[in-house]
């Protein structure tokens, strides 16, 4: 019986246990760091539930803060101004701007003038989240950053006067997952700039990409032009860029002889006006584990051997394309080339 008792009396306090969690107050749905915003809202409501949300994402963004998260709901939000997310979050509260749970917002720049200043969302700060919205007409980029430790996942960017997500400036530790970026075009350049993704022009190391899509874009797909630093890709596509005076490279995995040892894994490019991987005077090694390049103009183009060590390709497949693949300078293991 003594058991028995014993065991009651563990039962009756774990019942009392639960009981304290029940009717202890719990943060109240839409706590002070969460905000609500609809296009139907108010920027005087207080924002913190999705009954009384803000009507403007610049409201939510001026009371954001370690920790912060923002809810968009459905509809489509415009700007004619940049978000300037300079403030920071922290590794273990970062500030995140996100869709609502089943909902699909768009934010729209189609007012923003053409110009190079003329960003859609810029990340100079640290520790953003931004995921499940649609990104469109940006006079410039769609999303910028220049900051540190940002995630940006399940986005779609398309319709911008320029490259849609591009890194520069210092960006570093950055991992862009399952974004597409697609029908980028810089109108009065003819389209030679606007690429799907760019990582360039000095960034910063720990630069990751994953599943994204860089599509129909004008100039490349991916680039890393003068990049000074090597960038990670994981099962990423690249088809089908390069219009107007666009280069339409698929993979531009280098330029202004910077060595760069890139690493790309699981990658596909297919239908690239030129070239589906394209060396573009890296002096470094490229890395190519079971990447494959279809119906490009030319496959593969590595034709210069890297400054020292070799590049290293492995499983890769080759397919189609008008011109011969072109590799100089690589340790190939279990590749087929098209080098005849
Ligand atoms: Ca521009
Ligand atoms: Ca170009
Ligand atoms: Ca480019």
């Amino acid at each position: 019986m003594r058991n028995g008792k014993r065991i009651i009396s563990i039962i009756t306090t774990c019942f009392m246990v639960t009981s304290l969690c029940i009717i202890s107050p719990t943060p109240a749905h839409g706590a002070s760091n969460e905000y609500y915003v609809s296009v139907n809202g108010s920027d005087s409501n207080n924002g913190q539930s999705k009954d009384k949300p803000y009507k403007t994402i610049d409201k939510a963004l001026g009371n954001a803060s370690a920790g912060t998260t923002i809810y968009l709901m459905n509809g489509t939000y415009k700007s004619s101004v940049t978000y300037k997310l300079s403030k920071s979050g922290t590794s273990g509260s970062p500030i995140r701007i996100m869709n609502y749970s089943g909902h699909k917002p768009v934010v729209d720049f189609s007012s923003q003038p053409y110009a190079d200043s003329s960003r859609g969302f810029q990340i100079s700060g640290n520790y953003w989240v931004i995921s499940g919205l649609a990104i469109q007409n940006a006079g410039d980029n769609g999303i910028h950053i220049s900051g540190g430790n940002n995630r940006i996942l399940d986005c779609f960017i398309t319709k911008c006067g320029d490259t849609g997500l591009q890194m520069s400036n210092g960006a570093f530790n950055n991992e862009i997952t399952r974004v597409t970026s697609t029908y980028n075009y810089d109108s009065k350049t003819n389209g030679e700039n606007a690429d799907g993704f760019a990582a360039k022009l000095s960034i910063g190391s720990g630069n990751v990409f994953r599943n994204c899509i860089a599509l129909n874009n004008s100039d490349d797909g991916f680039d890393f032009y003068s990049a000074g630093n090597a960038v990670k890709l994981y099962n990423c596509e690249a088809s089908y860029n390069g219009k107007g005076d666009g280069n339409g490279q698929g993979f531009k995995v280098g330029g202004n002889y910077t060595s760069d040892n890139h690493y790309l894994e699981g990658c596909i490019a297919i239908g690239n006006k030129k070239r589906g991987y394209d060396q573009n005077n890296n002096t470094g090694f490229i890395t190519l584990k079971n990447c494959t390049g279809k119906n490009n103009n030319i496959n593969f183009y590595f034709p210069k051997a890297p400054k020292s060590g070799t590049h290293k390709f492995s499983d890769c497949i080759s397919s189609g394309g008008a011109g011969k693949d072109v590799i100089v300078g690589a340790t190939v293991v279990n590749c087929s080339f098209n080098t005849k």
